[in-house]
């Protein structure tokens, strides 16, 4: 569709302003959210991905489409929370220790909270002891752990590993671009998320 491509096309230009009017005129012309969302932010993000990946990009330009598609979701965010779901758990979810990157998580934060989940967010960088203070404290049914980097992948098992020790009857979903299953298996973790919306069907399994 003409609009999508313009917005994917904004989200690698780093165009914000054109990235939001674009998302909003998309929701005024009644596209589902799921699709801007897909064919439209994640899109341009995977060409910049890519391109970066290639060395046709450099880390200024990354950032500078990661705000632009950060501005499009904070658009998008409310629609998407709109469906009617019942208030289903809490997840408490975060991008694990080292890691910086947030988009992915975010829109797995969005996605749960538009699934009806209650999404306790922690954040970037959040330490192990971050991950199983806030599982005690909240009651939460799920911990959700994102890492983009293949170094800091490991830390997803220490979570999973302290949560066990601290006797916390939770289960554990993880993700991120470098995650498999098969390593989610290896680790020990109740489910793997390839993307943001498969988590949400994958939470509502772990919830039942
Ligand atoms: Co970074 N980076 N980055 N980066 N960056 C990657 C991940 C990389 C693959 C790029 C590359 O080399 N091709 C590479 C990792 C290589 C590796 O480890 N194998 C990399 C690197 C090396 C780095 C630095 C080390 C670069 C440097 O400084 N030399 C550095 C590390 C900083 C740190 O974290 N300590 C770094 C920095 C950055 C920026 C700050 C510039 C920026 C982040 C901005 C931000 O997040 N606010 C950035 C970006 C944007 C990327 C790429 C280009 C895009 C990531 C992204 O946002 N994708 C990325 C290349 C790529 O992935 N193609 C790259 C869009 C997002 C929607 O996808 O996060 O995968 P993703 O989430 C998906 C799924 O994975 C899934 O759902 C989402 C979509 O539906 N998902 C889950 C994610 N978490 C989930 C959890 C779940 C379930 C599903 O359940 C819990």
């Amino acid at each position: 569709m003409a609009e999508l491509k313009a917005l994917s096309q904004a989200i690698v230009d780093g165009d914000r302003g054109r990235a939001v009017s674009l998302t909003k005129e998309a929701l005024a012309a009644g596209l589902d959210p799921r699709t801007i969302l897909n064919d439209g932010l994640i899109a341009g993000m995977n060409v910049i991905g890519q391109r970066f990946r290639n060395n046709e990009v450099y880390i200024p330009e990354v950032l500078v489409a990661s705000r632009a598609m950060k501005m499009a979701m904070e658009a998008l965010s409310p629609p998407l929370a709109e469906a009617k779901f019942q208030a289903a758990c809490k997840v408490v979810l975060g991008t694990v220790q080292g890691d910086l990157h947030d988009i992915g998580r975010k829109l797995v934060a969005m996605m749960l909270r538009g699934g009806g989940f209650e999404v306790i967010d922690l954040g970037v960088d959040v330490a192990t002891e971050t991950f199983v203070d806030s599982a005690k404290k909240s009651g939460a049914k799920i911990v959700a752990m994102s890492a983009l980097l293949t170094t800091t992948m490991p830390a997803m098992e220490r979570v999973i590993r302290a949560l066990k020790d601290a006797g916390c009857d939770v289960k554990t979903m993880v993700g991120g671009a470098p995650v498999t299953k098969a390593y989610a298996d290896r680790i020990g973790a109740d489910a793997y998320g390839e993307d943001a919306m498969v988590a949400v069907d994958l939470a509502r399994e772990l919830a039942k």
